[in-house]
């Protein structure tokens, strides 16, 4: 175990694997404050990342933990039709985190910036209990200039995702049972916890088509955010057959004896996007994204019901 010595130290680390220089960077790290380039209007999102709240170092490599924290603001980004253009990051670190642990966790995220030309505009740091990165992220509209947003969806409209739902969970769960060795038996579970994919490339696809009424990232289960998703007094049909679920979902689910969409509606950290269509741009969204998976209509009242039964949409709540 290697202590950081201090916060140069620190720095130091952070600079071995984040070059100061980028794309729309104006001042390079080290001053107050950054300086960055904004062509127009960006959006903007945080996400804290907590030891104990949203990950455990029992079963996160350090790598993992570094990716998460950084993907989980990129799938905001996404979800707004924005591509990532920058980020700022704060760091707390308990005393038995040492150089090796962070050396691993500012590796993962890098490589995740490195994808989508990321840079590090600035940061904090400092002591603490439990290990916490702080991630804030802005982005840039795609050619359309659009921002897609929520609230926007009407009565017959297509609701699809893009991305498994309920597999992030089932990780999760077999995760806090089993630790590392439940990668064995559900690989892609495991890797949807622990490495989400944020759905960029869709996301803006998303934003060049006129007849996609809303959009959203699925981060505390479909039934939570579902409701977040529509305008108020709007609920929705779901039509969930086991075809449109991960195998290791439906296996999950059988192994427990519960219904496998439930399971699926019922997940969290899903980090696919959920978004409406009106029925004429439906094929549109086919045509552009062929991995979109149809999975009910908005329906013109509150009432919402999930393979024709009544549900109540609950998931995850930190409080
Ligand atoms: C140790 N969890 C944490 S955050 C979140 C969920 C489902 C949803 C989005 O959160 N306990 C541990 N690890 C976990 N990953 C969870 C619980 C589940 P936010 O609203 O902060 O974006």
């Amino acid at each position: 175990m290697t202590r950081l010595r201090s916060e140069d130290d620190f720095l130091a680390l952070i600079d071995r694997h984040f070059p100061r220089e980028g794309d729309g960077i104006v001042l390079p790290r080290g001053d107050d404050a950054a300086v960055v380039a904004c062509p127009g209007p960006v959006c903007l999102t945080t996400d804290l990342f907590l030891e104990d709240v949203h990950f455990r170092r029992g079963y996160f490599a350090p790598e993992d933990t570094g990716y998460k924290a950084l993907a989980v603001n990129i799938s905001d980004v996404a979800a707004m039709g924005c591509r990532p253009t920058g980020f700022v990051l704060g760091l707390v670190s308990p005393e038995d985190a040492d150089r090796e642990y962070w050396d691993g966790v500012l590796a993962g995220m890098a490589t995740l910036a490195a994808r989508f030309d990321l840079p590090l505009a600035g940061g904090d740091l400092s002591r603490g209990d439990k290990v916490g990165l702080s991630v804030t992220l802005w982005g840039t509209p795609g050619p359309s200039g659009r921002f897609l947003t929520r609230g926007a969806a009407t009565p017959g409209d297509v609701l699809f995702v893009v991305g498994d739902i309920g597999l992030a969970r089932v990780g999760l769960t077999v995760l806090e049972k089993d630790g590392p060795d439940a990668a064995a038996r559900f690989p892609d579970a495991v890797a949807a916890h622990l490495r989400p994919e944020p759905q960029v490339a869709a996301g803006l696809a998303l934003a060049g088509l006129s007849r996609v009424t809303a959009c959203m990232d699925v981060s505390d289960g479909l039934a939570r955010d579902l409701p977040r998703l529509l305008p108020p007094g709007l609920g929705a049909d779901l039509f969930l057959t086991p075809a449109l679920l991960h195998p290791e979902v439906t296996a999950h689910a059988a192994g427990h004896g519960r219904k496998p969409e439930k399971e699926a509606v019922f997940g969290g950290e899903d980090y696919a996007l959920l978004a409406a269509v009106s029925p004429a741009g439906w094929p549109e969204v086919r045509a552009a994204l062929p991995q979109a998976k149809a999975i009910g209509l908005v329906a013109g009242n509150a009432a919402s019901t999930l393979n024709g039964a009544p549900f109540d949409p609950r998931g995850f709540d930190h409080f």
